[in-house]
């Protein structure tokens, strides 16, 4: 999609500062970010949410959340101390882009519950 921010960052007509990349993910950074360690983790293909994962999309979200999160974790350091990682959903979630994007937040302790 032309019109959406994070495919144009997915295809690189937007810079990004990365931390991941393969054929089916791309993390970087997030432009305001909520924490010392704060990246934002989304498929290279357009899926608007989590809603929107489909049922071809199932290799996709176990290789998010077994491969990518976790190695990205490991590698900013934030697995000892701990993170969290959250999908923003829809005008009450909080969602301001409309492209599916895991957010991975850490380096520092997190409150609970979310404003
Ligand atoms: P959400 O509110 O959950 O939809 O989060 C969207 C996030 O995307 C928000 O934290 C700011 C970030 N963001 C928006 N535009 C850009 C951009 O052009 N570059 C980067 N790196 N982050 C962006």
């Amino acid at each position: 999609m032309t019109d959406c921010i994070f495919c144009r960052i997915a295809q690189g007509e937007i810079p990004s500062t990365k931390v991941y990349e393969d054929d089916l993910v791309l993390a970087f950074r997030d432009l305001d970010p909520q924490a010392p360690e704060h990246v934002l983790v989304i498929p290279k293909k357009h899926i608007a949410s989590v809603l929107d994962f489909a049922e071809e999309d199932r290799e996709l979200a176990a290789h998010i959340l077994t491969v990518v999160v976790p190695k990205i974790a490991r590698e900013l350091g934030v697995d000892v101390g701990g993170f969290r990682l959250v999908t923003n959903t829809g005008a009450d979630g909080g969602q301001t882009v409309g492209h599916l994007h895991f957010h991975l937040l850490g380096g520092r302790s997190l409150a609970w519950p979310p404003g």
